[in-house]
C-alpha cells in the first residue's frame, strides 16, 4: 500500500493522520508550506482543488475532506475499528452526521476564534472571536453532556469521531477559550494525548513544525482579545 498524506502542523490534518496512525496505516506526509502560498499553488491544487489541507493519496485514490477520508479508510480497514458498525442505513447516516457536525459546524467556529481577523479585518477581530465563542458554548456543552456517563463519544471504544473532536478541542483551547467550563471535554482530550497512535501523529506535526521554523515560514497566528 502507498499512502502519502498532504499536510500542515496543527491543522486539521491532524484529524486524518491520527486515523491514519490508529488504523496502523503507514504513510508518507508531504509539508505544505502555508505561509508560502503552497496550498493555492497550481501544483498542490493537483491533489486538491480548493488548496486545503488535508488531501491523501492513497493507492492511486486522492482523497479530499475528512468526513469522506475517515469515511473511506473506515470502509477500506473495518479491523481498524475507526467507526461504531452501522448495521442500518440510518445508522450509517448518524455516523456521517456525526463527523459533519465537526467539519460543517464545529470547524467554522474553531476557525473564527483562532483566526478572527480572516474574517473582517483587524479591527472587528475580537467581536469575530467573541461571536464564535458564545456559538461554540453551546455545541462544548453538547459534547459534555455526550460525555457524562462515557469516555468516548459513542461509547468504551475510541472512534475517529473522538480524534475529530480532539483536534477542535485542542485548536480552540490554544487560543484563549476557556475550556475548564468542560472538565469532561477537557479529560477526553487529554486521555486522547495519552494514545501511542495521537503521540505518533502529535510526534510527526512537530517535525513538520520544526522544519517549517528552520526555514523562516513557520505560521505565528496574532493573539487576539
Ligand atoms: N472541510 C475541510 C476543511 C479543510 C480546511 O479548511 N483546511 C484548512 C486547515 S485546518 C486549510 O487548509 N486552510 C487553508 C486555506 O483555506 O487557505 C476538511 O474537513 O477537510
Amino acid at each position: 500500500m502507498a499512502a502519502k498524506l498532504y499536510m500542515a502542523p496543527y491543522t486539521c490534518a491532524r484529524v486524518t493522520a491520527i486515523a491514519l496512525e490508529e488504523a496502523g496505516i503507514e504513510f508518507e506526509t508531504s509539508l505544505v508550506r502555508f505561509m508560502k502560498g503552497e496550498h493555492k499553488s497550481p501544483e498542490f491544487k493537483r491533489s486538491n482543488p480548493k488548496g486545503k489541507v488535508p488531501a491523501l493519496e492513497i493507492d492511486g485514490d486522492l482523497l479530499t475532506e475528512n468526513v469522506a477520508i475517515l469515511t473511506y479508510l473506515d470502509e477500506r480497514f473495518p479491523e481498524a475499528g475507526l467507526m461504531p458498525e452501522a448495521a442500518s442505513p440510518g445508522q450509517r447516516a448518524r455516523n456521517t452526521a456525526d463527523l459533519c457536525f465537526c467539519s460543517s459546524t464545529l470547524h467554522p467556529l474553531v476557525t473564527r476564534i483562532r483566526m478572527p481577523m480572516f474574517f473582517a479585518g483587524p479591527d472587528n477581530a475580537v467581536a469575530v472571536k467573541r461571536t464564535a465563542e458564545l456559538a461554540m458554548d453551546e455545541y462544548f456543552q453538547l459534547v459534555e453532556d455526550r460525555l457524562a456517563d462515557k469516555p468516548w463519544w459513542y461509547g468504551a471504544d475510541w472512534s475517529a469521531m473522538d480524534g475529530y473532536l480532539y483536534w477542535i478541542f485542542w485548536r480552540v483551547e490554544g487560543a484563549g477559550y476557556d475550556v475548564s467550563r468542560f472538565p469532561r471535554f477537557l479529560s477526553h482530550a487529554r486521555e486522547n494525548e495519552r494514545r501511542p497512535a495521537v503521540e505518533r501523529a502529535l510526534a510527526r506535526e512537530e517535525a513538520l513544525q520544526r522544519q517549517l521554523e528552520a526555514e523562516g515560514v513557520a505560521f505565528v497566528p496574532p493573539k487576539v482579545g
